[in-house]
């Protein structure tokens, strides 16, 4: 069992003990209610207090453990708080630094609830697809009040005790001695006598419920894009105007439908893929990181400034290094605008700016840099260019700096090459713009020192990036995967579909962007180059030539106003060309084709398969080491919908069989040797197993 059990001056202290956050495994319930009748049965016990050791009152239900029979035996939560409410014994949860999901239910079930400061509670089961299940939805508009319990549990947001102070939430805080607090509360409870309150027996007030939940309900359903959750979020809250029992079990027939969906699993496999990612099959977690308290960035362009940034922002002070002042000064000004951008929204004070500013210095000196903690290479994608500035990097850093480059494409391993010391060599492959996108890929060099690697990748939590580990080859994970994607879009035109129907179709899926629409921000002169490199590279690789006929008219996208689509003036809506279409069309015929109708359907499945079957190769070859990393890169790096799990959970959850079997029908047609399954593919569907299992 996890959870501990004593008696102190006849209060009973039952301590949640389940690092690292006590989740409500199936073995901590247990716990907790043994301790629960070992109190009520001890005469001497007059009082109980609930609590949670180490870091966290409890961080709710078990994530690992939904989806298996545990996650729903008895004893379940809902036992355990009618247990708690039933007890003639006041029962005061000690609730300290985590209450979220179940363990905020858990002490809303409990008579009175005593906090500290700083405590962080939510009720965020809506981020996993799923909503409060043991008596939030009920409870916690009962004592916070109907807007702001619509306001936690639809958003999931975390909010500080403090803030919540003003409302019934917490019977007192305690400066500090929490637990000493408790016990003389539970005492004096108890010499009170009974009964003591129920957060149950209390009533939802609210001068107009029905028509703030309608409009409530209404706003949800139009932001909710495909998933469920939200509304039934609503649903439920909506139930705790109702007669208790009625509304608790509406909340646990809405919460068993959620748990069983296919959104829910794809959210919570998203949350642990998260967790999981930062952990490196030969990477002991116990590994002696470096400190990285000072970084330079070499290169202002776009990218330098957008990594200086994300440094900046963390608290981190970074040094630029340019090759010419005027390009410093103009990054200088353009980081400084951003942030006051940032401030007129409210998100920064004009302080911030000047701390974050403080810390950002310039030079034109290599010398300047040769203390810094670790070198981010951010200068021209082109190999000559990275090995000038590596060779000089190697010249001046300090023994046991961290050089990191980074590359989108070009290979580290020839980079740690220009240095002595390929040990000290990694990839950090931002995504523009490098202040706001989540996702990091850290690329392993042959050399790269696990202490290097491990330094990186918790570097990268603190400065709020999505880290995921990628082995050396063209395009690492990300940029790989989205080139065959991107060659059936442009077959997909070949055939008979128009960028508009394609990006249509994707975006229905869920895809924050579709694929034309994003060339088209991303640059079309830029992928022509990528193309230009393959055709010499890998002869075999074929495209549709429709995205060079595009940019020999000079149509580079929306910074020229022209791309697959058409642009106007100071707006960014992406305008059908119907020049482009012509275009398209003339190029079919002179492929001696004839347009086909193409389904939405099979937009969808060959652009994603695309995805599917390059991130099976990449995990075979072991440039990624899981398959929930690919999903993680889809999902913070690429706009793959979170509520679909990510390209590989996708596939999963569309069973690999069916799409191996689609692969194989597209094998058939236009362009068809773009298709090959995967052999990881088909031995997971000869084995009846999955990417993600
Ligand atoms: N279950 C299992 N493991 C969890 C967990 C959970 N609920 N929360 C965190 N962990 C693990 C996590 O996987 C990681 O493991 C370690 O703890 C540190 O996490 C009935 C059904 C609590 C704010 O959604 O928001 O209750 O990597 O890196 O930054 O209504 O974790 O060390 O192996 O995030 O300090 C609702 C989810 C569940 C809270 C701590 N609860 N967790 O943040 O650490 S559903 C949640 C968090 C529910 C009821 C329903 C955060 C945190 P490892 P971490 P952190």
């Amino acid at each position: 069992m996890t959870a501990q059990y004593q008696v102190q001056d006849s209060v009973a202290i039952i301590s949640l003990d389940n690092p690292p956050v006590n989740a409500l495994s199936h073995s901590t319930r247990v716990g907790i209610a043994d301790g629960m009748v070992r109190a009520l049965d001890d005469a001497g016990v007059r009082a109980i207090v609930l609590t949670g050791t180490g870091n966290a009152f409890s961080g709710g239900g078990d994530i690992p453990e939904f989806g298996t029979p545990k996650a729903l035996q008895e004893p379940n939560l809902q036992t355990i708080i009618d247990t708690i409410e039933a007890s003639p014994k006041p029962v005061v949860a000690a609730v300290h630094s985590v209450a979220m999901g179940g363990g905020l239910e858990l002490a809303l079930g409990c008579h009175y609830r005593v906090t500290v400061k700083g405590t962080r509670v939510a009720l965020p089961e809506v981020n996993l697809g799923l909503l409060p299940g043991a008596g939030g939805t009920q409870r916690l508009p009962r004592v916070v009040g109907l807007e702001t319990a619509v306001n936690m549990i639809v958003s999931g947001k975390t909010m500080m005790s403090e803030e919540l102070a003003g409302t019934k939430l917490f019977d007192c805080f305690a400066m500090d001695e929490l637990l000493w607090k408790a016990l003389k509360f539970a005492r004096d409870a108890a010499a009170a006598g009974a009964p003591h309150p129920c957060v149950r027996d209390l009533n939802v007030h609210h001068e107009n419920a029905e028509a703030y939940l309608g409009f409530v309900r209404n706003t949800v359903a139009a932001s909710a894009r495909g998933y469920p959750a939200p509304v039934k979020c609503v649903d439920a809250i909506a139930a705790s105007l109702k007669p208790f029992d009625q509304g608790i079990k509406e909340e646990r027939d809405a919460f068993l439908y959620l748990l069983t969906s296919p959104e829910s699993r794809a959210l919570r496999h998203a949350f642990l893929a998260e967790r999981a990612a930062s952990k490196i099959a030969d990477v002991p977690v116990d590994t002696l990181t470096r400190n990285i308290a000072k970084v330079a960035v070499i290169g202002a362009g776009t990218m330098g400034g957008g990594i200086s940034m994300s440094f900046l922002n963390a608290g981190i002070p970074v040094t630029m290094l340019e090759m010419k002042a005027d390009a410093l000064e103009r990054r200088v000004a353009a980081i400084r605008r951003h942030y006051e951008n940032t401030s007129k929204k409210g998100k920064l004070t004009q302080e911030d700016i000047e701390a974050r500013i403080g810390m950002l210095t310039t030079t034109l000196s290599y010398d300047d840099i040769k203390n810094a903690d670790l070198a981010i290479e951010a200068a021209f994608e082109d190999m000559s260019v990275k090995q000038a500035v590596f060779r000089q990097l190697d010249k001046v850093m300090k023994p046991g700096a961290i050089l990191a480059s980074n590359t989108s494409t070009l290979d580290v391993n020839k980079i740690a090459e220009f240095t002595t010391r390929p040990k000290d060599v990694v990839g950090m492959h931002f995504f523009s713009p490098a202040n706001v996108m989540k996702l990091l890929e850290v690329v392993r060099g042959e050399e790269t020192a696990k202490d290097v690697l491990a330094t990186v990748m918790r570097l990268a939590k603190k400065i709020g990036k999505v880290a995921v580990v990628s082995g050396v080859c063209d395009g690492f994970i990300g940029n790989r995967m989205i080139e065959q994607y991107s060659r059936q879009a442009g077959f997909l035109l070949d055939e008979g579909a128009l960028p508009e129907q394609v990006d249509r179709a994707i975006e229905k899926f869920g895809f924050a962007m579709g694929p034309f629409r994003m060339i088209d921000m991303a640059g079309n002169d830029i992928s022509r180059e990528i193309r230009k490199r393959r055709a010499v590279e890998q002869p075999a690789f074929t495209y549709s030539k429709t995205a060079d006929l595009l940019c020999e008219t000079g149509r580079f996208g929306q910074k020229v106003g022209a791309g697959w689509y058409d642009y106007r003036e100071d707006d960014r809506r992406a305008y059908p060309s119907q020049q482009v279409n012509d275009m398209i069309i003339r190029h079919t015929e002179d492929l001696g084709l004839t347009r086909r109708k193409i389904s939405d359907e099979e937009i969808v499945e060959r652009l994603v398969y695309a995805l599917v079957n390059e991130g099976a190769l990449i995990v075979e070859e072991g440039i990624a080491s899981k398959a929930s990393d690919i999903d993680l890169v889809y999902l913070s790096g690429y706009g793959f919908p979170r509520w679909r799990g990510g390209p590989m959970q996708y596939a999963d959850e569309v069973g690999l069989y069916n799409v191996a079997q689609a692969i194989r029908r597209y094998a058939k047609g236009y362009q068809g040797k773009a298709w090959q399954v995967a052999p990881l593919l088909q031995q997971l569907v000869d084995a009846g197993t999955r990417f993600n299992d």
